[in-house]
């Protein structure tokens, strides 16, 4: 058994889904080795590269905001128009399995976000992504949250900033430096965690960009942040599998299991 200073996160691999729950009820994160495949990284790094590299940065329009998404951040939506190795991703039997089970019963995307860190980014502000629904008041965790590292994490980097734990705390607990960590992995494994659970994009200090590919996962009575009928080209939505439909909240079975 390892042990694990308070501030790290534990590490598990991809086939061990019960310790991942465990360690996602305890910590409010875990992260999962093997998450993809070497063949499957390399897919999706070249699936996406093109695009990364015609975005500018700071491309998110939410001028208000802008301090929030980086000012040395790329962000791209749309991911399944990148071709099927997304779809793939989005349809990973690991959190669907694990959503599904936790919000007992259907799940949608809530979005997919390529996060990529530029050079010289400072740390983002500490937040937790459920905050988002907070208006709602709902009494439990509903939302699921995966960030794959399509480069290696580092504390350097601007491996995503955890504080292990603090999903359990009161919304207003603010975290002292002593009791953040770092989402440190190799690329192909992923950093999962809880809506509750407070963290924030790091600072990256090296020459080289971060690159994290975020999905999140929600109940699919939950409106979801990101409309995908907005974001995609029509004929890529049109192309994909009912899994993947489902996922996008695209699945007809709403009318069809009432008529
Ligand atoms: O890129 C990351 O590591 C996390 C970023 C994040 O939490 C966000 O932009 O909401």
């Amino acid at each position: 058994m390892l042990v694990w200073m308070s501030i790290e996160l534990p590490k598990v691999h991809v086939s061990r889904i019960d310790q991942i729950e465990a360690m996602l009820d305890e910590h409010g994160g875990v992260i999962v080795e093997g998450y993809l495949n070497s063949t499957l990284l390399d897919e999706t790094r070249k699936a996406l590269a093109a695009a990364i590299a015609d975005l500018p940065w700071c491309n998110t329009t939410n001028a208000y905001e802008d301090e929030f998404f980086g000012l040395k951040t790329k962000r791209l939506h749309g991911l399944m128009d990148y071709g099927p190795t997304l779809e793939k991703i989005l349809n990973h039997p690991l959190p669907t399995t694990l959503a599904r089970k936790r919000f007992d019963g259907d799940i949608i995307m809530s979005t997919g976000e390529l996060m990529a860190i530029g050079p010289g980014e400072s740390r983002q502000r500490m937040h937790w992504d459920g905050v988002s629904w907070s208006r709602s008041n709902l009494p439990f965790d509903f939302l699921l949250s995966v960030n794959i590292a399509l480069t290696d994490f580092t504390q350097a980097n601007g491996a995503t900033v955890v504080v292990p734990g603090s999903h359990r705390w009161p919304r207003d607990r603010k975290a002292a430096e002593s009791e953040i960590g770092y989402a440190e992995m190799a690329a192909g494994s992923a950093l999962l965690y809880s809506g509750r659970i407070l963290h924030s994009g790091g600072g990256n200090r090296t020459d080289d960009t971060r690159m994290g590919l975020y999905f999140g996962y929600i109940p699919a009575w939950l409106r979801p942040l990101e409309n995908p009928v907005q974001t995609h080209k029509a004929e890529t939505l049109a192309a994909l599998g009912d899994d993947a439909r489902a996922l996008l909240g695209l699945s007809e079975e709403g009318f069809v299991a009432y008529l």
